[in-house]
């Protein structure tokens, strides 16, 4: 019998004995490495990489196990997971492995057959690694504008799990304990902010999650995304994290900012991202709806700008951002006064494309989202990276932008800024003074 077919019969023979085994050994791990995922998730995680390794086993190479790898790496960078977590159910799978065709394949087979599991899984293990580091190195570069996420979520930080829906998102990356998640329907990505404790705000944590998800959807070539907020949320998102947000001597917008990275990270996207809306949309949460391609929402959807509730000196590059989709006018209303703008005025003032009732607003967003995603993928990002440029850009003298940054930084030195920020750790009105 060949190397293959013998490995093949082992995993036929003993298939559901090796991933009792192999999630057993990491159960026995986990007792020095709490806090321990979620046991079915678990058994999932390891059925799917048996799974794979038998794909490879029959095609005779590694081949089949490089992409899922990667997968997985965006979809647990993205999670906030540790890679260790993943590594360790290789070699555990792989110590099971062995023993199990050491007990199996006759002796003079068996080197080859342990060389195809190691040369499988290695590869496997490599393609992991490989993709994790890159994305790590990719969101602590400052050219990218994002510092690494806060470190690997933990089981405590499990925010409650959407109710199953067409946006809930399934599959071997969508771990409990994410604040961010990612799912797939057919070729529609869909990313869901789910920090119902924090109401959504755009903390590092949710903006470098936001945008791992991102690279991990562009990786599986979906064609369109749908950014939402969890099933029963009624607070879109609100805004900055506040509590992350500089206390004075810096910018508190500045280009390294991690809600700015994302916000680049959605207008560069190589593809439309939708925007559905529903519940209340505040401050820095405007500027990433007013960002993505297309916005959807139902009635109970309203947007609001806040910077002056905080002292906070709005950025140029946002500014520009609502100068290339609104009226001056509206723009100016809705800074100066920082009141939300409901629904029905949102639609009309074409903050929103499609307003809808609220039973209605996944099937219309997804209908519109496969519309699109059926169309050609090249002309669509070419046609959006042209109007980014046409919109993006605004040539200033460097006299100007030193001009308006040294206003602003009056502003975020301000006392005024720091009373905002205190007010709103207090729960209490701000008293400005203007100084
Ligand atoms: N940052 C940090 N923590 C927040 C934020 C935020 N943006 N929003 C809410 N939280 C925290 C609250 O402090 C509470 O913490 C918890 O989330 C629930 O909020 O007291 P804790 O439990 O420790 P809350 O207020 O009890 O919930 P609701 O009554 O449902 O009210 C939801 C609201 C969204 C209306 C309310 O939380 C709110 O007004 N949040 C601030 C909204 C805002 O103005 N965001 C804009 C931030 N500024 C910007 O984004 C920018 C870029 N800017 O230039 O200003």
């Amino acid at each position: 019998m060949e190397t293959s077919a013998e490995i093949s019969a082992v995993f036929a023979r003993s298939g559901d004995q090796i991933v009792g085994e192999t999630v057993a050994a990491l159960s026995q791990r986990d007792q020095g490495h709490p806090p321990a995922p979620v046991p079915a998730e678990r058994q999932r995680d390891v059925q799917h990489l048996v799974e794979l390794v038998q794909r490879c086993v029959r095609e005779g190479g590694p081949g089949p196990i490089v992409t899922p790898a990667q997968q997985l790496a965006a979809d647990r960078f993205a999670a906030g997971i540790d890679i260790a977590e993943i590594q360790a159910a290789f070699a555990a799978l792989e110590e099971v492995l062995w023993r199990h065709l050491a007990g199996s394949v006759p002796t003079g087979h068996q080197p080859a057959a342990l060389r195809l599991v190691t040369t499988i899984l290695g590869a496997g293990k490599d393609a992991l690694a490989r993709s994790y580091v890159s994305l790590a190195r990719q969101a602590a570069n400052p050219l990218y504008g994002h510092p690494l996420p806060p470190g690997p979520a933990h089981a405590a930080d499990a925010a409650p799990a959407a109710a199953p829906g067409p946006a809930a998102p399934g599959g071997p990356g969508a771990a409990g304990a994410a604040i961010v998640r990612t799912g797939q329907h057919g070729q529609v990505g869909v990313i869901t902010l789910d920090d119902l404790t924090k109401r959504n705000a755009i903390s590092a944590r949710m903006a470098n999650g936001i945008i791992a998800a991102l690279g991990s959807l562009r990786a599986q070539d979906v064609r369109t995304v749908v950014i939402r907020a969890a099933a029963g949320m009624s607070v879109w998102s609100a805004g900055h994290d506040i509590d992350e947000l500089p206390r004075g001597q810096r910018d508190p917008l500045g280009y390294d900012d991690p809600l700015e990275g994302l916000l680049r990270a959605i207008r560069t996207f190589p593809a439309p991202v939708v925007a559905m809306v529903h519940g209340t949309v505040w401050g820095g949460a405007l500027d990433l709806v007013l960002s993505c391609d297309l916005v959807t929402a139902d009635e109970t959807a309203s947007f609001a700008i806040t910077p002056v509730n905080l002292g906070l000196p709005y950025n140029t590059t946002g500014l520009l951002h609502f100068v290339g989709r609104l009226p001056m006018n509206l723009i100016k209303e809705m800074f100066f006064t920082a009141a939300p703008l409901d629904a029905q005025k949102a639609k009309e003032w074409m903050v929103i494309n499609h307003l809808v009732a609220a039973d209605q607003l996944e099937a219309v967003t997804f209908e519109l989202a496969e519309t699109m995603a059926a169309k050609s993928p090249m002309a669509m990002a070419v046609i959006k990276e042209q109007l980014r440029v046409l919109t993006d850009y605004q040539p200033i003298a460097a006299q100007v932008h030193e001009r308006i940054q040294g206003l602003r930084r009056q502003a975020y030195d301000s006392s005024d800024y720091l009373e905002g920020l205190r007010a709103f750790a207090e729960k209490r009105k701000p008293v400005f003074r203007g100084t």
